[in-house]
């Protein structure tokens, strides 16, 4: 199945579980236990010296974005529907967030549609299939998502994958990827070509806070705390 098709699935699934579903979250799993599948590089000795695993692992703050594109928020939130905020809780004491009732790229009846999206440029110094990681506060079972994509800016803006929905706990930082199925420790993996990348970072519920992003060709690595 071509990518192409997968990322179609997955925004319909996605509009699907958003249509059906008043609660937003129905995968009430948590936690995750890694596995050694697919492992490029564990460690080992040559000469007798141990040499490291040769993962990669770039880690970008949320609020370097080189930019934000933002709808207004509705009148009572005020204010962009994504914003850079202060946040004592946050690494760097800042992170990105979409304040609750700011409003929705799918909104209720009667209420217009907003977009916003955080733009990121980086470079991936050797191809490879990558998970993306990103430290987020989700704020209630409706809004416990966003959407994340690589090298698609212009495209309609659910042409993208879901991530969250992983069940809470809600209003604390906690790290989030993108599954291929709802099964724990089935990660998404993203080939990402050596040179520079834009990643996008887009709206779909509102609530949520994002604080870092880690991209790693590890496939066991589960990031802890800042990953600083
Ligand atoms: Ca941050």
């Amino acid at each position: 199945m071509g990518s192409g098709v997968r990322r179609l699935m997955a925004a319909g699934l996605a509009a699907a579980a958003a249509a059906l579903c008043l609660s937003c979250s129905k995968d009430n799993s948590a936690g995750g236990a890694p596995s050694n599948n697919g492992r490029k590089g564990s460690r080992g000795t040559k000469g007798g010296v141990e040499f490291a695993d040769s993962f990669e692992r770039i880690r970008i703050e949320a609020e370097s974005a080189v930019k934000i594109e933002s709808d207004d928020a509705l009148p009572d939130v005020g204010g962009k529907v994504m914003r850079v905020v202060d946040d004592p809780t946050a690494s760097g004491g800042k992170c990105i967030s979409v304040p609750d009732k700011a409003g929705t790229p799918d909104p209720p009846a009667g209420q217009p549609p907003k977009h916003a999206r955080a733009v990121y440029k980086f470079k991936v110094k050797a191809a490879g299939k990558y998970i993306f990681w990103c430290r987020r506060n989700w704020w209630d079972q409706c809004g416990d998502t966003l959407y994340v994509r690589f090298d698609k800016e212009g495209a309609p803006h659910a042409e993208a994958f879901l991530f969250g929905s992983d069940g809470g706990p809600y209003k604390v930082w906690k790290w989030s990827e993108v599954r291929d199925k709802e099964e724990e420790d089935n990660r998404r993996r993203f080939y990402l070509a050596a040179g520079d990348h834009t990643m996008e970072i887009l709206n779909r519920e509102d609530g949520p806070r994002f604080d870092v992003i880690l991209l790693t060709d590890d496939p066991d690595h589960v990031p802890q705390g800042m990953e600083e």
